[in-house]
């Protein structure tokens, strides 16, 4: 692959994009590739995927500006679905993905970060959604998923200002979690990676498809959602042999995932 580096530690899949001389700006390409590693991963061997940018300054700079300058509109709506269903893999994904933001997170690059399950950042940080500066609406997702993650009100400001805002401010309105310097930012994300990726794999999945799934419906439809996979996680040997092993005082657990 060209612009996409994937790598595996443990059971920790390491997603890296990697076009750093165009601060890692999504073109087509990068969609492809990240799609095509996304399909390629054996997910019963690798139990957490961590998504980056290569280098020290960028994440993504955002979708490449370059390749839509000269976009039509069906090759506009072509290139927005590309995002989009790329996008909407990773926040379905079967297994849970965390971003590490290590630069700038700018309009797709936000929107990337956001269809994660959660963002932890590097102090040199910066997100945004500048696209009406560029005359176009967010269009991967950010005008639905910014609301989601920090509020209506928050949204609205970044998105109609088009303003940054640096590390400190996006954790205070809860669009990353932690702050770490440049240098403990990977080694966090792995350790996180590592923590999640030890816990029986299918109650991951299920908490990740519950939450979700439930944060668009009424409490009492979510809790049946939840219900329902609670029952199913019944069926696991992990959860037997989890169970049984608190029961027995032992700590020695492995999952396998059945
Ligand atoms: N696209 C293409 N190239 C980019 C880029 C981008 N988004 N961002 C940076 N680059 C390139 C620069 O052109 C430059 O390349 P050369 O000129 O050297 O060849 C190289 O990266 C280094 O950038 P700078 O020289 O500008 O670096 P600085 O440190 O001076 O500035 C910056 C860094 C991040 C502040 C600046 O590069 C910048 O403002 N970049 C643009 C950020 C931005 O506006 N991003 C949002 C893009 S709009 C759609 C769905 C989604 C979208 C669109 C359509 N549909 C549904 C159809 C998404 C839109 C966006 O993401």
């Amino acid at each position: 692959m060209e612009f996409v580096i994937y790598e595996q530690k443990e059971r920790v899949g390491i997603i890296t994009i990697n076009r750093e001389k165009a601060l890692n700006a999504l073109n087509s390409a990068v969609l492809n590739e990240l799609e095509q590693i996304l399909d390629s991963i054996d997910t019963n061997e690798v139990r957490c995927l961590i998504i980056t940018g290569a280098g020290e300054k960028s994440f993504v700079a955002g979708a490449d500006i370059k390749e839509m300058l000269d976009l039509d509109k069906s090759g506009g709506e072509f290139f927005g679905k590309k995002g989009n269903d790329v996008f909407a893999k990773i926040e379905n994904y079967v297994l849970p993905v965390v971003c590490a933001v290590n630069g700038y997170a700018l309009g797709g690059g936000c929107e990337l970060a956001l269809s994660c399950d959660f963002r932890i950042c590097s102090e040199k940080a910066i997100f945004g959604q500048p696209e009406v500066s560029l005359g176009i609406v967010p269009g991967f997702g950010g005008t639905q998923r910014l609301a989601r993650a920090v509020g209506m009100g928050m949204a609205k400001q970044m998105i109609y200002t088009g303003r940054n805002i640096d590390a400190p401010e996006a954790l205070r309105i809860g669009l990353v979690n932690a702050v770490y310097a440049q240098d403990e930012l990977m080694p966090a994300a792995e350790k996180l990676a590592g923590i999640i990726s030890k816990n029986a794999p299918i109650a991951v999945q299920k908490s990740k498809i519950a939450i979700n799934s439930g944060s668009q419906l009424p409490i009492n439809k979510g809790t049946e959602i939840e219900t329902r996979l609670f029952g199913e996680c019944f069926e696991t040997n992990d959860r037997r042999a989890a169970m049984g092993a608190f029961v027995e005082r032992r700590k020695d657990i492995e999952f396998f995932n059945s």
